[in-house]
């Protein structure tokens, strides 16, 4: 049997990647370069709902499908929230992940565990071709570790900390960090909404 299509308006791997180990035996998760499309979305929302809005909209509206779209974030409370929405440019687009990790720790020096509150955020929007946006969300909390460990995940997965596991989510099998991701809990809340509109 065929997989159903589900088109992510992403250039991220990492999320890529996430996707499949999460949907994959179920879902043929197709990337925008998968699709060929290349849309440079200008995300200028305020918050992670309006940026993952834009981004699934402005796919839908170039392809006329279904389209699903990520927006995620790191927030550290002793910095204000920040990177927040603005994580993958934090720093810079290009700037390596080890130099921005690098740069949160080094401005988080000092700060006491029980001030270093951090978590993941992911919003999931999906847009569908007759205009209706739904949107499923999903956090974990951690803390900002003291120094990068792991080499698993992707971005800031090696400075956030999992004090009840003993480990940044960048030391989990993807699996376990999968089980348990802001990602995770967005991707398992938006099938069931696509199940009930009989879209997956
Ligand atoms: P697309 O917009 O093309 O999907 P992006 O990387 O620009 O890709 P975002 O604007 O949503 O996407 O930024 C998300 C950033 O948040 C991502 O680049 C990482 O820096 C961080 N992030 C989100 N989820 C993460 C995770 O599970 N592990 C580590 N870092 C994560």
């Amino acid at each position: 049997m065929n997989k159903k299509k589900l088109v992510f308006a992403t250039g991220n791997q990492g999320k890529v990647n996430e996707f499949r180990q999460m949907l994959g035996d179920e879902y043929e998760i197709l990337s925008m370069k998968d699709i060929g499309v290349e849309l440079d979305i200008v995300e200028d929302g305020a918050t992670f709902e309006e940026n993952a809005i834009i981004k699934a909209k402005a796919l839908m509206e170039a392809t006329g499908e279904m389209v699903l779209a990520d927006d995620s974030g790191f927030e550290v409370d002793a910095l204000n929230k920040e990177p927040g929405i603005y994580s993958s440019r934090y720093m810079g687009e290009d700037t390596p992940y080890s130099v921005k990790n690098a740069e949160l720790l080094r401005r988080c020096e000092g700060v006491p565990d029980e001030k270093r509150d951090a978590r993941f955020v992911c919003v999931i929007a999906c847009a569908f071709p007759d205009g209706r946006v739904e949107t499923a969300t999903g956090v974990i909390e951690g803390k900002l570790a003291h120094e990068p460990k792991g080499e698993n995940g992707f971005g800031y997965d090696p400075i956030f900390y999992l004090p009840e596991r003993g480990c940044t989510t960048g030391e989990m099998p993807p699996e376990e960090k999968n089980a348990i991701s802001h990602r995770g809990i967005a991707v398992h809340k938006m099938v069931e909404i696509l199940k009930k509109e009989g879209q997956a």
